[in-house]
């Protein structure tokens, strides 16, 4: 008979420097001794992209690949997760971890993963369907819990993987398959709800300036909370011309947030948010509350200080003894 091996391994893997809990910055862990060099657009990209050809997620992905590039972020450091739709299949075009998870239940994920592995960087991608409708719970509870992650929301006021239906953004009198007289409930305004909700940082871009949708993921991914961008992408095939207006080179007007708009400032964030279409860009809210990552990691803290440095299995092991 073979016998069992219950000796672990010898060979060490390389330590790490211990990665911070509650996130903050994200730095970049390099192996000791080890040039990385950043991963280049050819390296990260996946199979072929299946959307339609003009569809603005190619935008999205084409920055969220810039900034990979331009953080140095490493397949071993970040993973993508989307729930379903057409934006949702942003996980299948980036090389790297990622999850295709269920419709709306993104967030939820996304959340185990952020509060298990703090040394990740955590990117959720999905639509205003599967954010506001389906998810819309989800996304409530995750921005006011704080956890720490960067949501984007690809905004293009209909369903597009199932051709056409209204969605919570579609504009009054929008005519699609479920609204053959057009759109009759009043649209939600995603940069209000995320305030209502807690988020601790929103913003808002669109798919036709790629310096800004890179700017507001970076401030998104600096910042140690709830990250929440609305990001209007046009969908050609079933809202065709959405945004013109508010993209310059097809008459509109992109128009930022004013210099002196304070972000700490909850009242003038929604003062911002209540401007009608096309609305202003930029980062409309800001705040530093603790995150839910920091909370927890605080209560595992102060309980393993309370058994004097026992080893986790040995609390867990104590715990089941008292059980028996
Ligand atoms: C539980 C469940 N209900 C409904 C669907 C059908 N469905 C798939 S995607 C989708 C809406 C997608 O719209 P959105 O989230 O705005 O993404 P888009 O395709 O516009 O990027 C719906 C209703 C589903 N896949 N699962
Ligand atoms: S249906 Fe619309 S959202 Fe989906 S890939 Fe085509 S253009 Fe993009
Ligand atoms: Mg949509």
């Amino acid at each position: 008979m073979t016998p069992i091996v219950t000796e672990a391994p010898t060979t060490q893997a390389p330590t790490l420097p211990a990665p911070s809990r509650t996130g903050g910055t994200f730095t970049v862990v390099n192996r000791p001794g080890e040039e990385r060099k950043a991963l280049t657009k050819k390296e990260i990209a996946a199979d072929h992209p299946t959307w339609c050809p003009g569809c603005g997620d190619f935008s999205v992905l084409a920055l969220y690949f810039k900034l990979i590039e331009k953080r140095r972020l490493f397949q071993e450091q970040f993973v993508s997760i989307a729930g379903i739709g057409c934006s949702s299949r942003f996980p299948y075009f980036v090389q790297a971890h990622g999850v295709h998870y269920i419709h709306g239940r993104a967030l939820p994920f996304a959340t185990g993963i952020s509060l298990t592995r703090p040394d990740l960087h955590v990117f959720v991608f999905g639509g205003d369907g599967d954010a506001f409708s389906i998810g819309g719970n989800h996304f409530t509870h995750a921005a006011r819990k704080n956890v720490k992650l960067t949501y984007v929301v690809m905004d293009n006021f209909v369903y597009g993987l199932t051709k056409k239906q209204t969605s919570p953004t579609s504009p009054l009198g929008f005519k699609s398959k479920t609204d053959m007289w057009g759109a009759m409930d009043q649209p939600i305004n995603p940069m209000k709800q995320a305030l209502a909700a807690g988020a601790t940082f929103v913003a808002r871009t669109t798919h036709s300036n790629p310096n800004h949708v890179l700017a507001m993921m970076e401030a998104a991914m600096d910042h140690d909370g709830f990250g929440f961008i609305e990001c209007l992408s046009e969908c050609v095939e079933f809202y065709e011309g959405a945004f013109d207006a508010s993209n310059p080179r097809k008459g509109g007007q992109f128009v930022e947030v004013p210099k002196d708009h304070n972000v700490a400032d909850e009242i003038a964030a929604y003062r911002l948010a209540d401007q009608p279409f096309p609305g202003y860009f930029g980062v409309f809210y800001k705040n530093g509350r603790p995150t839910k990552n920091a909370n927890e990691a605080k209560i595992i803290a102060d309980q393993r200080a309370k058994v004097g440095g026992l080893k986790d299995w040995e609390i867990l092991k104590k715990s089941f003894d008292r059980m028996k």
